[in-house]
């Protein structure tokens, strides 16, 4: 497995034009679910409180250095850990039902989730999407929804 993604490092590398990197990231920030651990069982509508530590927060499209903007993997692999393995750190986060973008700066969130266990993983990404570099995320969290 290790050897996949390196070599798929690699390839990357050696394409150059299609190789994108976010921001970087302040050194030991840190991005976590404020009031929700894995584990919890919960009863929707669920309110989650995005945290972040040693970085803040501004608007998509706005390029600040040392900022970014949250972003909701919602039962989906770890990121980094998806079809695209370590490539997709490289690329925007898309939108979708499983990424949900906070483009505005929102530091929380009200979710509708159907009944039942669901993962839950923060990322903080760049003026453009795309993850920092290295990479800003939080553990990724299974809860369920009475
Ligand atoms: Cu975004």
């Amino acid at each position: 497995m290790k050897t996949i993604v390196a070599a798929g490092l690699i390839s990357i590398c050696a394409i150059g034009a299609a190789f994108a990197q976010g921001a970087p990231s302040n050194p030991g920030a840190k991005v976590y679910f404020a009031n929700l651990a894995d584990g919890d069982t919960v009863t929707g509508p669920i309110r989650i409180l995005f945290g972040l530590s040693g970085m803040g927060v501004a608007p998509a499209g706005a390029e600040i250095e040392g900022t970014g903007h949250h972003h909701l993997l919602v039962d989906r692999p770890p990121m980094g850990q998806g079809e695209d393995g370590a490539e997709e750190l490289l690329y925007s986060i898309p939108t979708d039902d499983n990424h949900r973008h906070f483009g505005g700066g929102q530091t929380e969130a009200v979710l509708e989730l159907a009944p039942g266990a669901h993962t839950l993983q923060l990322v903080l990404g760049d003026y453009a999407h795309v993850p920092h570099s290295p990479p800003v995320m939080s553990e990724v969290i299974t809860i369920t929804v009475k």
